[in-house]
């Protein structure tokens, strides 16, 4: 096993109790936070995520990225998988961590994976039109060897530069305006510069200063702290300042993060092992205010269960766009995706569910066994239609979808699910009646916490 656990996680104890704002996100398993606002939204909150497959505890099977968005901190939305190794050709395995970056106009993950019969660490660049994805791979970036845990920082000029690193080491290079491959002339070896550096750089900017966060380890000893240093420009020179999230109770092997400014507020996102109950690669992400002391430096963390403190438990709803089909883990087979009907949520919508069979399938990831609100939006337009609702191959519905001429929402009840993939398909059922133009928009899954039943 690549990280050693310390006794420390040997012995912890699952004590963080029900109104618990950490871990962030209760229903997956999540690692790597990358968190974001985007300039056309100042009001939400984006958190891009790397996922531990339950039961693997291990990270040689990671394989894909979830995002999340919230307004408020406490509800939030699980928009299920954006990019996975089956959508990205050249790469076999280790979808490690990732971060994400607006830039002229579009939406693009920063991740890596290694190398298709050569088995490096590769950087990876995929685009949307939307934060929320599906993103689609453009390759990887020319330059850049060995590029794990990639960080993308546009600064305030728009210059794009991507710091990666791994294993002791850290790089920074300016990227060229394609993002596909960096200024040879400006590639820098930060290693020498960041005591104690492993890994999982991330840089932002405050006050005019640059400040570059990473997990690192203090002579040879696992687990990871996380450390910091500062620089005027991009390119450093880093002057080396200290830890600010020292060792804590309940801790993954790894730590890995960044900040983000939102509603006026600093935060920094890292990741625990507390919703696995101290399976050290069995993470998750956290989340606690950053603050600064008068000179600029940065106050340690120490990790709480009050977290962001808005005194209720996080809440996640996975939200599930049926047009994101293969993207994201589901199926569309023999229908279509379609925006005629308005009033859809995402891009679109699947129609033309014209024949026995026809049928969309959408992948829920989840944590653990869990109750579920399930929630489908739809429309029909021009009458009634009849469907099979399947979860995890078995029927749980033979449903008559009632004609409504606008997109609606119908409340299912609550569902179970298992721990890891599940497979949610609407299926036609039979040729009566004629369905029209029948549309699946998405489907909806709530966290459903035991004493709320
Ligand atoms: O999540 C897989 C790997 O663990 C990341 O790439 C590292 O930064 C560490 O968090």
């Amino acid at each position: 096993m690549r990280y050693k656990v310390s006794l420390l996680l040997a012995v912890f104890v699952t004590t963080f109790n029900i109104i618990a704002q950490n871990p962030i996100f209760t229903s997956v398993f999540t690692a790597d936070p990358s968190p974001h606002v985007w300039p056309a939204d100042p009001n939400t909150l984006w958190v891009y995520t790397s996922h531990d497959e339950p039961g693997s505890n291990n990270h040689y099977g990671m394989t894909g990225y979830h995002a999340f968005s919230t307004t408020d901190m406490v509800n939030w939305t699980d928009h299920g998988r954006i990019l996975h190794l089956e959508n990205v050709d050249w790469a076999e395995s280790h979808a490690w961590a990732m971060d994400a970056a607006f830039y002229r106009g579009q939406y693009y993950l920063v991740y890596c994976m290694k190398e298709a019969g050569i088995g490096l660490f590769r950087t990876g660049i995929a685009r949307s039109d939307r934060p929320e994805g599906p993103f689609t791979d453009l390759g990887y970036v020319k330059g850049v060897e060995f590029g794990q845990d990639p960080a993308i920082f546009i600064d305030d000029d728009g210059t794009p530069y991507l710091y990666w690193g791994h294993d002791r080491k850290c790089y920074v290079a300016e990227l060229n305006a394609d993002l596909m491959s960096i200024k040879p002339e400006t590639y820098t070896d930060l290693t020498s510069q960041l005591t104690h550096v492993f890994e999982g750089p991330w840089v932002h900017k405050k006050d005019g200063k640059y400040y570059l966060t990473y997990p690192g380890l203090t002579p040879r000893r696992w687990p990871e702290k996380m450390f910091y240093a500062v620089a005027d420009k991009p390119l450093g020179p880093y002057e080396f300042k200290g830890v600010f999230i020292d060792d804590f109770e309940g801790q993954s092997g790894t730590n890995h993060g960044g900040t983000v400014t939102y509603k006026g507020k600093d935060i920094m996102f890292y990741h625990s092992a507390w919703l696995s109950g101290g399976l050290s690669e069995t993470r998750s992400a956290m989340a606690d205010y950053l603050d600064y002391d008068k000179n600029g430096n940065i106050l340690p963390i120490v990790p709480s269960k009050e977290g962001l403190g808005n005194a209720k438990r996080t809440k996640t709803t996975l939200k599930l766009e049926a047009e994101n089909g293969f993207a994201a883990g589901g199926e569309l087979y023999n229908v279509i995706v379609d925006t005629w009907i308005k009033g859809y949520s995402g891009k679109g919508y699947v129609t033309n569910f014209d024949n026995p069979y026809d049928h969309v399938s959408i992948l829920a990831q989840v944590a653990k066994p869990a109750k579920y609100r399930f929630k489908v939006g739809y429309a029909s337009p021009d009458g009634e239609s009849n469907h099979d609702i399947l979860i995890n191959s078995r029927v749980y519905r033979e449903f008559v979808f009632p004609q409504s001429k606008a997109f609606t929402e119908i409340d299912f009840g609550i569902v179970e699910l298992k721990a890891g993939d599940n497979v949610v398909r609407i299926l036609k059922r039979d040729w009566k009646p004629s369905t029209g133009d029948f549309a699946i928009d998405y489907i909806k899954l709530e966290q459903v916490f035991e004493d709320e039943k």
